[in-house]
């Protein structure tokens, strides 16, 4: 496993990468604080494997070294240098809640919850408004997010689907899925959020089904039409299909074109 340094040297910063293997712990694993040698010639220039922990090395020749680490340790380089070790460590974190966020223009952004205990075939939470650019689905954990990880989509029958790629936003890993086509049970696999965590969120995309009831029917089509005219509120979100931020004769039209339609 290769792990990251930052080193600061006689007030110029630096990036090494050194592999664990190189590392001589004079102190068993789990310490607070430890004594390492690491050999002059294992120090090797590059950037770092950010999916792992970070390190940050300071110090210089003669110079004390430096305060403000959380977690350090003294190193001595077999050159005779001395440096203070900053340990970072990816939060763990836990998985709160999914769902599916759209931004209505000025009225802002809307979100749809995700029941998370509903497998990809079961009674899913349905996004009924239109893809636009993309779904954009939060996965909210319980802790700061600094790896996003990878995202996978796959429908109802276990075949890939459409293209997931994630983003961070503070404690939330966004997953942007786009081509999903209409009517369409989708889950997302999250893996190595913060290096390790996991998450899964099935859900359904129906354009219209503004009641959820996985099917798209003239009684949505009646909803949408009776909040025509009005400025989105958290009340009529979902009748905003084309999340304009107003439910318009547009959206009332995007409803009864999918009359008819369902999830498989
Ligand atoms: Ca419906």
């Amino acid at each position: 496993m290769s792990i990251g340094f930052s080193m600061s040297h006689a007030c110029s910063i630096i990036c090494v990468g050194i592999a664990m293997s190189d590392v001589t712990a004079a102190h068993a694993a789990g310490q607070a604080s430890a004594n390492y040698i690491i050999p002059k010639d294992t120090i090797n220039s590059g950037v770092g494997d950010m999916a792992s922990a970070n390190f940050v090395l300071r110090g210089s020749v003669g110079d004390a070294v430096a305060t403000g680490s959380s977690v350090s340790a003294g190193f001595i380089a077999n050159a005779g240098f001395r440096y203070q070790l900053d340990l970072s460590v990816p939060t763990m974190v836990q998985l709160l809640s999914v769902f599916s966020r759209k931004v209505h223009g000025a009225a802002g952004p809307f979100d749809v919850p995700v029941d998370l205990a509903q497998l990809v075939t079961g009674n899913v939470s349905i996004e009924p408004r239109g893809i636009g650019a993309g779904h954009t689905l939060h996965f909210r954990f319980d802790g700061q997010i600094t790896v996003a990880g990878n995202a996978a989509s796959s429908n109802h029958l276990m075949a890939p689907t459409g293209i997931a790629t994630t983003a961070i936003s503070g404690n939330d890993v966004i997953v942007t899925l786009t081509g999903i086509p209409n009517a369409a049970r989708v889950k997302v696999d999250l893996t190595g959020v913060n290096g390790s965590a996991t998450a899964t969120a099935a859900l359904g995309f129906l354009l219209g089904d503004v009641n959820g009831n996985r099917s798209t029917s003239n009684t949505d089509v009646s909803a949408v039409k009776a909040r025509a005219g009005q400025a989105v509120v958290q009340e009529n979100f979902r009748n905003d299909l084309n999340a304009s931020g107003t439910v318009t004769a547009a959206d009332v039209a995007a409803a009864k074109a999918k009359s008819g339609s369902a999830l498989p």
